[in-house]
């Protein structure tokens, strides 16, 4: 479907990819570089002039680059008659078609909630100030109605997400309890987190060159046998100029962040530096909005559509604008995720080796949960069972534990990464 933009500003190229996101072509974009703002948003000039675009054209939709306030919207819609979106409205409407899980379909309805409350505050004003007493009376009370439903609503949305936010806290508790790191793949929209999580993990999560595509999270375990037991997540792109309610809205989702052991802030390479510095700089804001002193390793993803001299220079511009380390790789050549998880393993905890010894008639149970909760070494069954594991400092104490109840000896061997 056709559609025109309109806005204030040079650069319309990620409010473009929004609108392709959401289905729509833009047509033809109407530009007026200005700082006031008018009831109408742009000059009353310009704007006759794309009321008639609008009508010779057939076009359906108007898309504002910018938030519009309650009463410019109003204005707008009423004298182009057509609908009109601005950006916020259009990465609410992406959520909405996007969401397919139910924490994400509560978390996008809050935020649209929060979203109408302004508009219906502004109809509001409207019917009280055109309704004379006596005459057509009671639409102020019909819209005040409404806004009390929508209070209403927000209520019982945040109360069904503070349950699931107790499940995911009781899952992650129990995570953390078997031994498992929890790692966030965190990120600008479209810089390849859930292909990483893929790559790392064999999920199917679905990859895009939308931008959105994930709202929900996935958390996966690593494939590597033989490594410290990390649990990658994935999660909903971060996007510039997002309002707090939006943010308080995916509290749930973005908690899976903020309480990670190692976040890996994924940028996409193949962009200009300058955007990439931008991308950056939103992310880094975000997550140190969810948490005060991040574990973070930057991943460059995308390098296989670059220059080695490219990539160096780009790093060089990344080391001068944070001491985060920096990696760069390509998910879809799958080069470099060694030397990323390398980074990732420095911020935790070194492994343990420990070797057991436990009377033949008590071992049954004690090998199972080592085989699914350590990397088994090896294991001899001649007059005891002699087991030799690697495990997370999180569970060293748990498995000393469990084996001198079944009356076992441990050895701890020190520690190897
Ligand atoms: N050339 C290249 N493309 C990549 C690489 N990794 C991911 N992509 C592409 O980048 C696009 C976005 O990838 P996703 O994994 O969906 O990105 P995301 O960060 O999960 O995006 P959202 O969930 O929409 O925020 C897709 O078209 C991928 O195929 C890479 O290493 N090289
Ligand atoms: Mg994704």
């Amino acid at each position: 479907m056709d559609g025109i933009l309109i806005s204030t500003k040079k650069d319309n190229r990620e409010m473009k990819e929004l609108i392709n996101s959401l289905g729509y072509k833009v047509k033809k974009e109407f530009l007026q570089i200005r700082n006031k703002k008018t009831p109408y948003y742009l000059g009353k000039g310009k704007i006759e002039e794309i009321k008639e675009y609008i009508e010779k054209n057939s076009i359906e939709i108007v898309f504002v680059n910018d938030s519009l306030r309650p009463s410019q919207w109003f204005n707008l819609e009423d004298y182009l008659g057509v609908n009109v979106y601005d950006r916020i409205r259009v990465i609410l409407e992406i959520f909405a078609k996007r969401a397919k899980r139910r924490e994400a379909k509560l978390q996008v309805k809050l935020a649209k909630l929060s979203y109408e409350k302004p508009f219906v505050r502004e109809l509001f004003h409207r019917v009280k100030k055109e309704e004379k007493p006596g005459f057509l009376s009671g639409g102020e009370y019909v819209v005040a109605d409404y806004y009390e439903m929508i209070k209403k609503q927000v209520k019982k949305v945040r109360n069904e997400l503070r349950k699931v936010e107790i499940e995911r806290e009781n899952k992650r508790r129990e995570r953390k309890k078997r031994g498992f790191y929890l790692i966030s793949i965190a990120g600008y929209t479209n810089a390849g987190k859930s292909s990483l999580l893929n790559y790392l993990t064999g999920e199917k999560v679905t990859v895009d060159e939308m931008v959105f595509s994930t709202l929900s999270t996935k958390t996966s375990r690593i494939k590597k046998e033989d490594k410290i037991p990390l649990l990658f997540t994935d999660t909903v792109g971060f996007i510039k100029d997002l309002p707090h309610w939006i943010i308080d809205a995916f509290h749930s989702t973005l908690e899976e962040i903020s309480l990670a052991d190692v976040i890996v802030l994924i940028v996409d390479a193949s962009e200009e530096i300058k955007e990439i510095k931008e991308k950056l700089s939103v992310s880094l804001k975000e997550i140190y909005n969810l948490k005060e002193k991040p574990n973070i390793v930057i991943a460059l993803n995308k390098i296989d559509l670059l220059e080695e001299e490219e990539i160096a220079e780009k790093i060089r511009e990344i080391r001068k604008f944070t001491n985060y380390k920096c990696v760069p790789i390509s998910v879809k050549n799958g080069v470099n995720i060694d030397i990323l998880l390398n980074e990732i393993y420095k911020f935790l905890p070194t492994l343990q080796k420990i070797e057991i010894k436990i009377p033949l008639n008590n071992s049954d149970g004690i090998l199972k949960w080592l085989n699914r909760n350590t990397t088994v070494l090896s294991l001899d069954l001649k007059d005891f069972a002699k087991i030799r594991v690697i495990c997370s400092e999180r569970i060293k104490d748990k498995i000393i534990g469990k084996c001198l109840k079944a009356g076992g000896e441990v050895y701890l061997y020190g520690n190897r990464r």
